[in-house]
């Protein structure tokens, strides 16, 4: 396996975030990758690593964005001060379809939430992910059999015009967008704590990309509004979208399960090539996730997703526990290198 990384991504730094009007420091923490890069090159000193700048084709990525939406992002360069992160200046307005022309209002019409800052270097740490995300791609459209995009920021509630849960492009989406003009027939398989509503909402009324997430019951958990059991798709994308919604404190044995459920559906389809939205906030400590994982069960599902026989390219999404992420990682490729 080798892995690819975002070269730019200390360059985003966000200090705060606000949750029931109170202030938090950011989850989403530059040494996460770090500490994730670190002990995998401890556990196998030959890891091929690639590091990604930010030199990414525009039109890639309005095959997904909306082009009044990249702009906001490039422009944040000129608006904001080196550090500044805009959170708390921007007063929350209820967005309309219209962007306005008041500055801070801008914010509420290209991000959905007060979890997401935008920093003057967004531009460049989001396509330096994104590039991370397309390079170990193609080398997965070419049956490399698994690469890795250790990336941050994530992607997977990235909507084509806004910003949603610390996501700014939605890296997966705009990948397996590219694997479809490629001749490919690809599944999207999130396994990220939270529902992987950005891929949903893409490739909702198609069928020319499966999309399966298992997450917690956004009855309960962020993104909250839909998501649920009942999607199934519209259109040509009914019976191509879904969704398992799981209770808090779910454990290995229920999450296995539900694993098999959406692994059944994978194989059936015939797909060519899988995008796993991976990552660990599922693990028993995330200190904002509610599920029972342990250590251990990443190798069991590892195993599973191995086992579909798909060249796979996984995508690094959430995760927040900073003393154990990385035994997770070790313990989920441990099991796809053997
Ligand atoms: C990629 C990803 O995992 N995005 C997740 C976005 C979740 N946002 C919800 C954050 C709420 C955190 N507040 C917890 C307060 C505990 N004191
Ligand atoms: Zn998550």
């Amino acid at each position: 396996m080798f892995i690819t990384t975002s070269k730019l991504h200390h360059l985003h730094m966000p200090k705060t975030e606000a949750y029931n009007w109170i202030t938090e420091n950011s989850y989403t923490k530059p040494e996460k990758v770090d500490h994730i890069q670190q002990a995998l090159l401890e556990r196998w000193p030959s890891l091929h690593i690639e590091e990604c700048d930010d030199q990414i084709d525009r039109a890639t990525l309005e095959n997904i964005h909306t082009s009044e939406y990249l702009n906001y992002l490039m422009s944040r360069e000129t608006v904001l001060q080196e550090g500044e992160d805009s959170i708390l200046n921007d007063v929350p307005y209820i967005a309309l379809d219209k962007e306005p022309i008041a500055e801070q209002a801008k914010r509420w019409y290209y991000c959905s939430d007060t979890y997401t800052s935008f920093t003057k270097y967004i531009r460049k740490v989001a396509c330096s992910s994104y590039n991370a995300v397309h390079t170990a791609g193609k080398y997965v459209l070419r049956n490399w059999w698994a690469w890795y995009a250790l990336t941050r920021p994530p992607g997977h509630h990235a909507m084509p015009g806004k910003a949603s849960g610390y996501c700014y492009l939605a890296n997966a989406s705009i990948f397996t967008e590219y694997a479809v003009e490629q001749w490919k027939r690809p599944v999207i398989l999130d396994i990220d704590f939270h529902h992987g509503n950005g891929a949903q909402t893409i490739f909702y009324d198609r069928s020319d990309v499966l999309t399966c997430s298992i997450h917690a019951d956004p009855a309960r958990k962020f993104p909250y509004f839909t998501w649920f059991e009942d999607e199934i798709g519209v259109w040509d994308g009914i019976g191509y979208n879904m969704n398992i919604c799981l209770e808090a404190w779910a454990d290995e044995q229920i999450y296995l399960h539900s694993l098999d459920i959406l692994l059944e559906r994978v194989q059936a389809y015939e797909a060519d090539i899988l995008i796993v939205c991976l990552w660990f906030d599922t693990y028993q400590w995330d200190p904002i996730c509610d599920f029972d994982l342990s250590i251990g069960s990443y190798s069991k599902i590892a195993k599973k997703i191995k086992e579909i026989g798909l060249p796979t390219l996984y995508v690094q999404e959430g995760g927040y526990d900073m003393e154990d992420i990385w035994n997770c990682a070790v313990s989920f490729f441990e099991e796809i290198l053997d």
